[in-house]
């Protein structure tokens, strides 16, 4: 395993990579390159050419002219051109980057080249450097390497694919806690408990004669205690799959009663037209936004109602299909009409088990005497908004995430993505194979069979016990260039 801080451990230069673990064997080799940053016409003000292998440095020297008396030294940084040396032409104005092995993301020789952020300058240098001999890395193939030279462990490089990808800050703290190693250490631990237990276990099946009985109840007891853990993590997981893919809201309700209004509030734009005329809204109108630092994708839908126009009518089947895709549904209804039988016909359109805020909005129009819930004409609303004048916006925000499982994700220190939360179910389905057999007061041997399939799930989940297939899958997903 990594340790940490192990990146200035000290190794003779040009000793080439650490040994991957066991059964890995290392990827296409040489020097690759990628533009390691996102790449998009006119927009970036720095793009990032990266090169790591044995012929960085050289490539970089090749490449980059670096006037004065500046000194090519690991971790300094250079200022110069970048230089096509057939032409004598400079291609960019550029920084350069050299972190010598083994103080590296990859622990190989790495070269970063700082150039001006858009298209063509970045792309030009590029192709000179594959010109000059690196090849184009695959997708993840530095993380690959980092991982395979002991850099990092799996769980780890993972975590940076999700901060990468994070669309709200608590997926983003989520991903950090990966980075930090907090999946690795949580898994790690347990593996160790439960490799204690099948030391024992495959010594009894061998030497029972010699060694002291073993206290079956206490294995039992560890063993449920591991994989009660586990099936904790496989639960928060989802959680945090949640919270990294973001939730589906759609906005349901009657013609009228302030369904776009609400999407602007909470989206804090004027994104969808808002008139007095029911029936405004006739097709779906989706809205990206973070609340409460989680991602919502919140979707406007055609008021509900009977009507002859085809338009609407189409509209209106739209919401129902929106209804019926919805992670969450917040049904809208106008306080200042009340509660009406329309409104619970809508209602009972919610399917089960999806999480449903009943919203009374045009809170605004109320008496003062009127407004506190359950009084009458103010029906059944969960919360009390005016889309008009923005009160009630936390509140619906606090209690729609509660409603949907992300109330509290503030006690949620890790997540699993979900290749892990698999292996993770896995190992906890495996102990329970085991413990069924100690239940059954089957021999030794007997117990050990799931509890070793257990051990290699959890292995697989930080890279420990990996096959070559399994990896290359998992570094695929990654993008080029990380
Ligand atoms: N007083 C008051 N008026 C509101 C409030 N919210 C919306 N309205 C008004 O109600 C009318 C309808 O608002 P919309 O947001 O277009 O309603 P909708 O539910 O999207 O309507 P359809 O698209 O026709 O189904 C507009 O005139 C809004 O200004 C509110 O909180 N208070
Ligand atoms: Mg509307």
């Amino acid at each position: 395993m990594p340790a940490e801080g192990s990146q200035a451990e000290p190794q003779p230069r040009g000793a080439g990579p650490h040994p991957g673990p066991a059964g890995v064997g290392e990827t296409g080799g040489g020097t690759i390159a990628a533009v390691a940053t996102a790449v998009a016409a006119g927009a970036g003000s720095v793009a990032i050419v990266r090169l790591s292998g044995p012929e960085a440095e050289a490539i970089g020297r090749q490449l980059f002219v670096a006037p004065g008396q500046q000194l090519w030294e690991s971790h300094r940084v250079l200022y110069g051109h970048v230089v096509d040396p057939a032409s004598g032409e400079r291609l960019d104005e550029a920084l350069l980057l050299l972190m010598r092995a083994p103080r590296s993301f990859t622990r190989e020789d790495v070269v970063e080249l700082h150039c001006h952020g858009g298209l063509e300058a970045v792309r030009r240098v590029l192709e000179l450097v594959l010109a000059a001999g690196a090849r184009r890395a695959a997708p993840g193939e530095f993380s690959q390497r980092a991982f395979l030279n002991g850099r990092l462990d799996l769980t780890r490089a993972e975590a940076v694919v999700a901060m990468i990808t994070a669309r709200g800050r608590r997926a983003a703290q989520l991903a950090m806690a990966g980075i930090d190693g907090g999946i690795q250490r949580r898994i790690t631990a347990l593996r160790e408990r439960l490799l204690d237990q099948l030391a024992e276990l495959e010594a009894r099946v061998d030497f029972e004669e010699d060694l002291p009985p073993l206290d079956g109840a206490a294995v039992v007891a560890e063993l449920a205690a591991v994989r009660a853990e586990l099936e904790a993590l496989v639960a928060e997981a989802h959680q945090g799959e949640r919270l990294s893919e973001g939730l589906r809201v759609a906005i349901v309700g009657r013609p009228n009663v302030g369904k776009s209004s609400l999407l602007n509030l909470l989206s804090r734009r004027d994104r969808a037209i808002v008139t007095d005329w029911p029936g405004t809204t006739r097709d779906l109108l989706e809205s990206d936004l973070v609340l409460d630092g989680v991602p919502l994708t919140l979707v406007d839908t055609a008021g509900i109602r009977v009507t002859e126009d085809p338009l609407e009518r189409l509209g209106i089947e739209r919401s129902h299909g929106a209804l019926a895709a919805a992670d969450g549904v917040l049904l809208l209804y106008d306080l200042s009409s009340g509660w009406s039988g329309d409104d619970e016909a809508l209602r009972r359109l919610v399917p089960d088990g999806v999480p449903l805020l009943v919203v009374g909005n045009k809170a605004d129009l109320l008496e003062p005497d009127q407004s506190s819930l359950g009084a009458g004409p103010v029906g059944p609303a969960d919360v009390v908004i005016s889309a008009r004048s923005g009160e009630g916006r936390e509140a619906l925000a606090t209690l729609l995430l509660q409603r949907c499982g992300l109330g509290d994700v503030t006690g949620l220190q890790v997540a699993l993505n979900a290749r892990q939360r698999d292996l993770a179910a896995g190992a906890a389905a495996a102990l329970a194979a085991s413990l069924e057999a100690a239940q059954q007061q089957l021999p030794w041997d007997f117990w050990t069979i799931d509890l070793r399939a257990a051990v290699r799930q959890l292995g697989e989940i930080t890279g420990e016990e990996v096959s070559e297939a399994v990896l290359d899958r998992v570094f695929a997903r990654f993008c080029i260039g990380k």
